[in-house]
């Protein structure tokens, strides 16, 4: 049966928000659109680099073939991305950290704005565009305060070798603990939100399906429909800085 779309909260939504214990949140792009983050398939079309659509830029091939093109790459995304803060969405979801008994926030974005609205604990599936790795031995490096160095020049302090950008490609596998955490607990949750995702990125987008196999009640907040909306308890259909902050007026 179809998910019922309505722009409000329905009575049984409120109640379950009300009594959940265990909420699993996902978000996607969508959640830092208001904050001026670009989406990636916002508006008709999917993002382009220099011609190139964003997951051949940000995929394992192009790492391989071309790395200083893919550091240009994220080093024009951190440059869009270092003036941005934190919308009313970001805010809601901290929030709602105190209020559930379990509550895990999961998200596919790597710009760090749930962390920077205050939310802790955060499960980055697909990485963090303010952290480098090397591409040898791993050792990590922040990129924060870094930005007037020209990082794809900079070497592995430990070994010297190259750094990459600390986010997960396309055809790169998505690390194992953080994302079997994530499905262990949508696995057990009873209320799972998809907050601005298109959902077509696996395996991210198996979560929901995970939660909602699992017994949970599954909500989406998209102002427009996915291909996982026919799938869900609830559609919401708004802006998710419009949206979240209602659930605490309840
Ligand atoms: C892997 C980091 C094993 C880098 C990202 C065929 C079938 C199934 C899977 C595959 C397949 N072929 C290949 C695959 C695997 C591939 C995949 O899923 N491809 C898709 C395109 C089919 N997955 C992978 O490669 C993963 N690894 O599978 O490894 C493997 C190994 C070898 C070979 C094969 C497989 C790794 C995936 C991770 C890639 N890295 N990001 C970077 O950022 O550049 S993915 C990146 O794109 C994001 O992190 C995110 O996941 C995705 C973008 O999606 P969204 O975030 O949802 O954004 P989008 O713009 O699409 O949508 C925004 C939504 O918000 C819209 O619905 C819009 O309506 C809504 N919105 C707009 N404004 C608002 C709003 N909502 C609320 N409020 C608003 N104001
Ligand atoms: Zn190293």
């Amino acid at each position: 049966m179809p998910a019922k779309t309505v722009t409000s909260i329905s009575a049984d939504l409120q109640r379950r928000f009300a009594e959940a214990q265990s909420v699993v949140v996902l978000t996607g792009a969508g959640v830092s659109a208001e904050s001026g983050v670009p989406t990636f398939r916002g508006g008709g079309g999917a993002a382009v680099w220099k011609g190139m659509p964003f997951d051949v830029i940000s995929s394992a091939g192009m790492l391989a073939r071309d790395l200083p093109s893919v550091w240009e790459w994220f080093d024009y995304r951190r440059e869009l991305l270092k003036d941005l803060s934190p919308n009313p969405a970001h805010l809601a979801l901290a929030r709602w950290q105190n209020f559930f008994r379990d509550f895990l926030l999961v998200t596919q974005n790597i710009d760090g704005l749930h962390q920077a609205a205050g939310s802790r604990d955060v499960v980055e599936l697909h990485g963090n565009i303010w952290r480098a790795r090397c591409v040898t031995c791993g050792a990590h490096e922040e990129l924060r305060y870094s930005r007037g160095v020209e990082t794809r020049e900079r070497a592995c302090e430990v070994c010297g070798d190259a750094l990459r950008p600390d986010v997960v490609l396309f055809g790169e596998l998505i690390p194992l603990a953080p994302f079997e955490r994530a499905v262990v607990k949508a696995g057990e949750c009873e209320l799972c939100f998809v907050v601005g995702t298109s959902a077509v990125v696996y395996p991210a987008a198996a979560l929901p399906e995970v939660a909602r196999s699992a017994g949970a009640y599954v909500v989406e907040i998209n102002p427009e429909r996915t291909p996982l909306s026919d799938f869900c308890d609830e559609v919401i259909e708004g802006r998710a800085g419009k949206v979240l902050p209602l659930f605490e007026a309840l």
